[in-house]
């Protein structure tokens, strides 16, 4: 399943993929395990995947041989999903509607928001899906996990990041 321009795509059920070129049309993924498939150079002006004009996917994918850089802000979770990534809920045991997937190069950057950059931690111990390990990052504010992050381990730029003024 692919997209571009300013379409509105329903996944529906089921685990779908969806590519996406620009980020100006709106991309629901339906139930199931959905992955936003980033074309290289679709990011443009978008960076703080919490707020994209995305709802429901689960995975976001930017591995496309581009370097980009995306902020990750753990209030915006549930406006990505009200599932969770079943997935990784399963690689690390745990039943949350607030884990999400990421998937990228060497040369992105992942930014981690939030008001309590000391609540970010990574797990010493890394989980693995097929060829892919992840890095597992928590964000933590007043004794509550707001988010469970796997992140692809080949991102080597990971860190929190002041992006409140
Ligand atoms: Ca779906
Ligand atoms: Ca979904
Ligand atoms: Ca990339």
């Amino acid at each position: 399943m692919g997209g571009s321009g300013e379409n509105t795509i329903f996944a529906g059920s089921g685990d779908d993929t969806v590519a996406v070129a620009n980020f100006e049309g709106w991309v629901d993924g339906g139930t199931g395990r959905d992955v936003l498939k980033v074309l290289a150079g679709a990011l443009g002006d978008w960076n703080d995947i919490a707020y994209m004009n995305v709802g429901e996917i689960e995975v976001f994918d930017m591995k496309n041989d581009a370097d980009e850089t995306i902020i990750f802000d753990p209030y915006g979770i549930e406006n990505l999903t009200s599932e969770g990534d079943r997935v990784l809920n399963g690689l690390l045991e745990i039943e949350t509607a607030a884990s999400f997937t990421i998937l990228g190069d060497a040369g992105d950057t992942v930014e981690l928001g939030g008001f309590d950059l000391e609540g970010w931690s990574r797990a010493e111990e890394t989980v693995t899906d097929g060829e892919t390990t992840f890095n597992v990052w928590t964000y933590v504010e007043d004794g509550v996990t707001l988010a469970t992050l796997g992140i692809d381990a080949e991102i080597e730029n990971v860190a929190p990041v002041a992006i409140y003024g």
